[in-house]
């Protein structure tokens, strides 16, 4: 029994501003080629399938669409989707009554039973061959928010320790009932231990309250395979073959233009997984950093103007990144830039400044930890200059400001 991994899809991102629907729809079309290409019988998408908990009409028929296609191309095919902390829960179970006829399965929220304790049969499903026998069991956990996961009385981690425990009792479920042959799988939308993650995923650390690592040792033993998604670097964790994320299949931001963006395959026989293996996706749209490391204006504009020109599809042109090296401001930076890819096979999406020398924010208020009303602007301004630039502001620029300040200052007597 072949099985396929992906998560993070992310669908209706924004990449600094560009719509990505050209990008989506490659990958989906691709991944339906894979699907019957490989002959998958059991897709999982381990959440956060949207980017928005509320994804616009178009998203969500992009979506339904693909999973038309997925099961067109292998009518046999089982489909298994769970919420990321991206996707609304509620939302994405929705149409899940139209599809209970079908061989699609969404798992976005935790129910409990009339005692009060968590309902594992409605996040076990149970993953059969052509004649109808089951093959696997598969925990289709989302991402676990509280309340979702059991209480640990006494515990140092209550996150960590009731997410372990909500694997832990899942398998224990599926223990009391499987026969033997039968393998077991786990999905999971969750931060794990050692994880190296990217930019973004840092945000969403602060975003979430920096909540703890789930172990990999949270994954009882006897689990076959978990697919997990959130982190969007495809990697195994805690060094076990067996633990991985699938990746992201888009760059999600310019951190994460080296990865190699993947889909994971692998197989169950019996009550084991084998030959895991991950399919490189052909990047849609590649993204580019300028220069490779930040540099004056005047050699970003050198670098800029070797680009290649634009052809006619600009859906492909590649989203770039300059990176300017500064020892002051530059207000013509921006229209500097512009100017040089005009043309060009490339869209501005960001411009990322950095000063020679960096001074943190420490060195320029350990001097004297002084209350903002005590500073006059003149100060603040100062301040915020060196911290920025790394160097003092030059005497012309003061004088401007202590021009516009004193203007200001006049205005505000009368
Ligand atoms: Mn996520």
């Amino acid at each position: 029994m072949k099985f396929l991994h992906t998560a993070d899809w992310h669908i209706g991102q924004l990449f600094h501003e560009f719509d990505r629907a050209f990008e989506h729809q490659q990958f989906l079309n691709w991944l339906v080629q894979i699907i019957k290409d490989q002959e998958i019988d059991v897709l999982l998408i381990s959440g956060d399938v949207f980017d928005l908990s509320n994804p616009s009409a178009s998203s969500i028929k992009m979506f339904y669409t693909f999973l038309n296609n997925a099961v067109k191309a292998n009518p046999e095919i089982q489909i298994i989707i769970t919420a990321g902390n991206h996707d609304s829960a509620t939302r994405l179970e929705s149409p899940k009554p139209l599809l209970e006829s079908s061989n699609i399965h969404i798992v976005g929220v935790i129910e409990r039973d009339e005692n009060g304790l968590i309902d594992y049969a409605k996040v076990i499903i149970q993953i059969k061959d052509q004649s109808g026998s089951i093959k696997a069991w598969c925990i289709a956990a989302p991402f676990l928010r509280i309340g979702d996961y059991p209480v640990i009385p006494d515990c140092n981690n209550p996150y960590a320790e009731g997410v372990a425990a909500f694997y832990k009792e899942a398998y224990e479920h599926i223990a009391a009932q499987k026969q033997a042959g039968q393998a077991i799988i786990a999905m999971g939308h969750l931060h794990a231990q050692q994880a190296e993650i990217g930019e973004i995923d840092k945000m969403e650390r602060l975003i979430m309250g920096g909540i703890e690592c789930i172990s990999a040792a949270s994954f009882p033993e006897e689990i076959a395979y978990v697919a997990l998604g959130h982190i969007h670097k495809a990697q195994r964790i805690g060094g076990k073959e067996h633990i991985r994320y699938s990746g992201s299949p888009l760059p999600m931001s310019f951190s994460e233009r080296n990865y190699k963006h993947q889909v994971i395959t692998f197989e169950i026989e019996n009550e084991r997984v084998k030959n895991i293996q991950g399919i490189e996706i052909p990047m849609a749209v590649s993204v580019l950093s300028k220069p490779a490391k930040h540099a004056p204006i005047e050699e970003v504009i050198m670098e800029l103007n070797k680009l290649p020109d634009a052809g006619e599809n600009r859906e492909i042109s590649p989203y770039l990144e300059v990176r300017v090296l500064e020892d002051k401001p530059d207000p013509a930076r921006r229209h500097k830039i512009e100017q040089a890819i005009q043309g060009k096979h490339v869209r501005l999406a960001t411009i990322n400044v950095k000063a020679p020398t960096t001074i943190s924010t420490e060195q320029v208020n350990t001097d004297e930890q002084q209350k903002l009303d005590e500073l006059n602007p003149v100060d603040v301004f100062s301040k915020i200059y060196t911290y920025t630039y790394g160097n003092p502001v030059p005497a012309d620029m003061l004088q401007l400001f202590n021009q516009v300040t004193q203007e200001v200052a006049q205005t505000s007597d009368i």
